[in-house]
């Protein structure tokens, strides 16, 4: 695993370019995250091709984001269906879908070969993609093809159901019913623990002030850069404790907020994204009830009225 990076190639007109990139390789810890125990003992497979299943995956505890790095399936190797296919589609999604369903897209349709076998998995290097997880996600098979030109993915129904198995039909993500057992999907995270974390202010925060402190945790003594809507704007260092702070100017609207850490030669992968929203123009309040000058005989009136921005 990899921390991604950039560099200028010269290409000449007519003539072979070869160039070397060094990727450093991530500091941290990788993690198969699995729901099955290992071994098939049913199979599945959809009618029309856009359909599939996906397992619903959780990070580490304590760990909230993650590089998706892989994932294993595990595809029967009998003749069902038959002549059955090998390709089908990698997808991953978030969970912010309704009650946590499979929500936007992160990454995906990813073209992908299946390996039949009633032994061996299929490994999909995701490692190139750079596919960030945040919390729970979901990754999915996708039937490619119809059938009988697509290959069945695995079932452990000898486990106890994870209740982490969802299906794919005409556009609509659903649990499956717990004798479906587990759907054989695994992924392979890294937590690269490299990539500083912005913990104030909160993602989609308002103010009305123009400057705002930015604080975060990052590997203790490091240079953090910070940025505003893709543009560097700050450069402090973290503490012995790994923590950081910086004033960032706002403008007026949507500020996009991220941190890279200095990682040897090069940066490390932005951190979450916080959106703070500057909005400096004062309401204007129009009260319609009570009346002016109007009298009361109780201690306490309710006041009606409209607030707006100015445009
Ligand atoms: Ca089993």
């Amino acid at each position: 695993m990899h921390y991604p990076n950039t560099a200028e190639v010269t290409v000449v007109g007519n003539e072979e370019s070869v160039q070397n990139i060094v990727l450093p390789p991530i500091v941290g810890t990788s993690e198969t995250i699995t729901y099955d125990d290992g071994t098939a003992e049913a199979l599945n497979y959809m009618y029309s091709a856009g359909n599939g299943w996906a397992v619903k995956m959780s990070l580490a505890d304590g760990k909230n984001r993650a590089v998706l790095t892989g994932g294993y399936y595990k595809f029967d190797g009998g003749d069902r269906p038959d002549p059955g296919g090998t390709e089908f589609l990698v997808e991953v999604y978030d969970s912010t879908g309704p009650n946590g369903l499979p929500g936007e897209k992160i990454a995906g349709p990813l073209e992908a070969e299946a390996i039949r076998s009633e032994t061996d998995w299929t490994f999909i290097d995701l490692s190139g993609e750079e596919i960030i997880v945040e919390g729970d996600f979901y990754l999915a098979y996708i039937q490619k093809d119809e059938y009988p030109y697509t290959p069945a993915i695995n079932r452990d129904t000898s486990s106890e159901s994870s209740g982490r198995n969802y299906s794919y039909i005409d556009g609509e993500w659903k649990q499956t019913s717990t004798s479906d057992g587990n759907y054989m999907i695994r992924a392979e995270v890294a937590y690269d623990e490299a990539v500083p974390e912005i913990t104030s202010p909160l993602n989609n925060s308002y103010t009305a002030e123009n400057t705002i402190t930015v604080e975060g945790q990052a590997n203790p003594n490091k240079e953090i850069y910070l940025y505003k809507n893709g543009s560097e704007v700050a450069v402090v260092s973290s503490s012995e404790d790994g923590d950081f702070s910086a004033e960032i100017s706002l403008t007026e609207g949507s500020n996009t907020i991220t941190a890279k850490a200095a990682q040897g030669e090069s940066l490390t992968r932005p951190s979450n994204q916080v959106e703070v929203i500057l909005d400096s123009a004062p309401p204007i309040v129009s009260i319609n009830s009570p009346q002016d000058g109007e009298e009361f005989n109780k201690t306490s009136v309710t006041v009606q009225g409209k607030w707006r921005k100015k445009i």
